[in-house]
């Protein structure tokens, strides 16, 4: 492909992105990622990652892009906003994290990036593609930033400047030259109001966290039912955690999102903190069973809901 017919199906890969739902799309070369395969290992050296042991696993395969496509030449990285209008409305109720609002971001994300490649494999017969939203161990972040989606938070989540951070990341693979953006540089500077917002001290010095410090994994990813005592601590996040995320300043003005996908359901919405300590379990399945909830077991959930309001 000489370098026009590259920049105009850049360009047409950019705008098929848009006109799919994703907010932004960038281009990455593709490239080694060795810095971050060091830091993952010293970081779960130093048990950061808690109980995330697969994290450990394939480090290889998640800085190289070409052992999971030997023949890669692009990587494209789409942003997909989560800021939803709609937010829980009864005061005092336990607190979902915004990214469980609405359907799992993995599954509508992975059926609009498979949209893509179909768009680019009809502009160009010869193309072949893989798609990747948290399903195979692949350095996501990173990506987005190589891609000049936006820099690294101190709180170690990808922030845009025009859309803050509430974003999902998606990324395809692709075995064609596509126009390669630049990746994006640091805007956090001086400021340190997550990691002194963090209820827990869960945010290391280095843009990295201490998962086992975590709202987000211990609600979620521990699997564990929340120790009785941290319960103070969690400010009735009962399902994940946004609290460094509201603090941000790059958030303050970030646009709110229509996507109908990550909206709260109004039922979930207007729940009173009885309907909360009732909750039964063919309501758990029945109102979040399309929402990243379902990765908790119900018991669990009623018994983390307990420990977080008995704060
Ligand atoms: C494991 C994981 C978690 C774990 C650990 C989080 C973490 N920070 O690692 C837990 C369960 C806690 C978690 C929580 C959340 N997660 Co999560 N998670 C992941 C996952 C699967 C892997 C992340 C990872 O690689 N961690 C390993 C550590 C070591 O990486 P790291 O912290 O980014 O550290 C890097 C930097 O320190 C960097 N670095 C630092 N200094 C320097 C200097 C130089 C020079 C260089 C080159 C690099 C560098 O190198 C390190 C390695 O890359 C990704 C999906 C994916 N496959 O990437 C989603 C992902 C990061 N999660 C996501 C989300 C939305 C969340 C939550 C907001 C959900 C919620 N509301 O509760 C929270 C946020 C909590 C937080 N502050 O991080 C999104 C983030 C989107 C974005 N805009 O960035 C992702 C990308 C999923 C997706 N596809 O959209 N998550």
């Amino acid at each position: 492909m000489n370098s026009s017919d590259r920049t105009a199906l850049t360009k047409l890969v950019k705008g098929k992105a848009l006109e799919l739902g994703f907010d932004i799309c960038g281009i990455a070369r593709p490239r080694v990622l060795d810095k971050n395969k060091n830091i993952l290992r010293e970081w779960c050296e130093a048990g950061m990652n808690g109980k995330m042991n697969y994290l450990l696993r394939n480090t290889e395969k998640r800085a190289d892009p070409a052992k999971h496509m030997p023949e890669v030449q692009s990587i494209v990285v789409t942003g997909m906003s989560y800021n939803s209008a709609n937010m829980q409305k009864e005061p005092g109720v336990p607190i979902l994290s915004r990214y469980a609002y609405g359907k799992r971001y993995q599954d509508v994300i992975t059926k609009k990036l498979n949209d893509l490649l179909i768009f680019i494999e009809s502009q160009d017969n010869k193309t072949e593609g893989q798609v990747f939203v948290d399903s195979k161990p692949l350095f996501e972040k990173a990506w987005a930033v190589e891609a000049g989606l936006g820099w690294q938070g101190k709180h170690s989540i990808i922030i845009n400047k025009e859309i803050g951070s509430f974003f999902f990341i998606g990324v395809l693979m692709l075995n064609i030259e596509l126009d390669y953006d630049k990746p994006e540089i640091d805007h956090c500077g001086t400021c340190r109001l997550c990691i002194d917002r963090c209820p827990t001290g869960a945010i290391n010095a280095n843009r990295t966290i201490n998962a086992r410090k975590c709202i987000s994994n211990l609600t979620i990813e521990n699997r564990d039912p929340v120790a009785e005592e941290l319960g103070p601590e969690f400010e009735k996040r009962v399902i994940g955690c946004d609290i460094c995320q509201e603090i941000c300043p790059w958030n303050k003005k970030a646009p709110i999102n229509n996507h109908p996908e990550y909206s709260i359901p109004e039922e979930v919405a207007n729940m009173t903190l009885a309907e909360w300590l009732s909750l039964t379990e063919e309501q758990f399945n029945r109102l979040f069973k399309e929402s990243a909830v379902s990765r908790v077991k119900y018991p669990n959930f009623k018994h983390n809901i307990s420990v977080v309001m008995n704060s």
